[in-house]
């Protein structure tokens, strides 16, 4: 009897654990990819039990350079500020495709290579985001001409030389190796900010179907004839304003592992308050969307260019964050200054503004850097 009554709560137990919408996470839950290696499996299951702890920082290309320095070995803008490494680092892509030795941005693919395997060693969380060229007029990815999605869908013109494209992001993939010989996970995100029409892929220059069956096209094609199983997928949006826009270009939860939404706020402090409220708005309807698909919910790319706020971190995105679950936030790029009046950094640097709020930020408690994932062991 006894022994009946504790293998029905063990039943029981498993079942309940199965069924977990919030806070749990099924032990058997697997992410998109049915064959994706354990340290991806791994990942995915842990980014799901972190996101009751905390958000992790992400800093786009944050090891190959900073304000006012490129290439210097163990060098972070946020680590000169914080001490601290950020637990995510996302890089990118675009121009891989046209076999140019470095990418848009001048990082050289390469060196890339071993930024991923530094973040991978120290227990960070990789996310690749590819702004890639058009297809169909081989300008970049920023020209929206007409049928390009089209194009490169089965049957279409520029299929094949899609394909190709494929075929060198699966290699890259494929070169990523830990120590072990292990593929290092990643948190692939293409066809980002898609409700946008500034990319060929975004808004009005395709329609809803031809979209998903791209995003479905270029996974299966790097799952299934590629053999690329360290892929977790990111679904992602510009700024949106309803459940329904952010839905429209879903390709389905078979297809994805992360959602997502892109949002920046104007350059100067009278648009804080709107960067709060957006925000909300956002992670607000991103929660619900997040719990009912059972996705691991993050903002995928923030800044504000600049930062002329010196208490910008803890007054303003902190307040923005609410009490949203979200399992990272990636800051974008600190391209640095072409002049006074030109430049792009959207993290402190040492001296910057607002870089002493950011050390608050950085030991508030919601706020997850490298030192509080190390231990976490995430691809365990
Ligand atoms: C944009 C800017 C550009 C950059 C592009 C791709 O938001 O940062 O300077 O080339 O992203 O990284």
């Amino acid at each position: 009897m006894r022994q009946k009554a504790r293998k029905s709560f063990y039943v029981l137990f498993i079942f309940l654990n199965g069924l977990t919408s919030s806070g749990q996470v099924a032990h058997n839950e697997m992410p998109a990819d049915k064959k994706a290696t354990r340290e991806t499996t791994a990942l995915y299951r842990n980014l799901k039990k972190l996101l009751s702890e905390g958000i992790m920082f992400g800093h786009q290309d944050d090891l190959a350079y900073g304000v006012g320095w490129k290439y210097e070995p163990g060098r972070s803008d946020i680590k000169d500020v914080t001490g601290d490494y950020p637990a995510v680092y996302g890089f990118e892509l675009g121009r891989l495709e046209v076999d140019k030795p470095v990418n848009l941005d001048s990082v050289p693919f390469d060196k890339m290579k071993s930024f991923i395997r530094d973040a991978y060693d120290r227990g960070g969380v990789i996310t690749l985001s590819w702004h890639l060229n058009n297809p169909l007029t081989g300008q970049t990815a920023w020209d929206p001409a007409a049928g390009t999605v089209a194009a490169i869908l089965p049957g279409g013109e520029k299929n094949d030389l899609y394909k190709t494209w494929l075929d060198k992001v699966a290699a890259f993939m494929l070169d990523l190796k830990g120590k072990q010989g292990e593929y290092i996970p990643i948190i692939f995100r293409p066809f980002h900010e898609l409700n946008g029409d500034w990319f060929w892929w975004g808004g009005k220059n395709c329609t809803p179907a031809e979209l998903k069956q791209l995003y479905q096209f270029t996974e299966s094609y790097l799952r299934d004839k590629k053999n690329v199983h360290n892929l977790l997928y990111a679904y992602n949006t510009d700024k949106f304003y309803s459940t329904e826009e952010y839905v429209k270009k879903y390709p389905g939860d078979d297809w994805v592992d992360v959602i997502g939404f892109d949002i920046y706020q104007a350059n100067n402090t009278a648009s804080n308050e709107d960067f709060i409220k957006y925000s909300r708005d956002m992670l607000a309807k991103l929660d619900s969307i997040a719990t009912e698909h059972k996705k691991i919910p993050a903002l995928t790319e923030f800044g504000y260019n600049g930062l002329k706020d010196s208490l910008w971190w803890t007054k303003t995105f902190l307040k923005a964050m609410g009490p949203y679950k979200i399992s990272y936030a990636l800051a974008w790029r600190n391209a640095g200054f072409r002049n006074a009046d030109q430049y792009e950094f959207y993290a402190p640097y040492r001296g910057q503004a607002s870089a002493n709020d950011f050390v608050e930020f950085y030991k508030n408690e919601k706020t997850l850097f490298q030192k509080d994932v190390e231990g976490k062991k995430l691809y365990e």
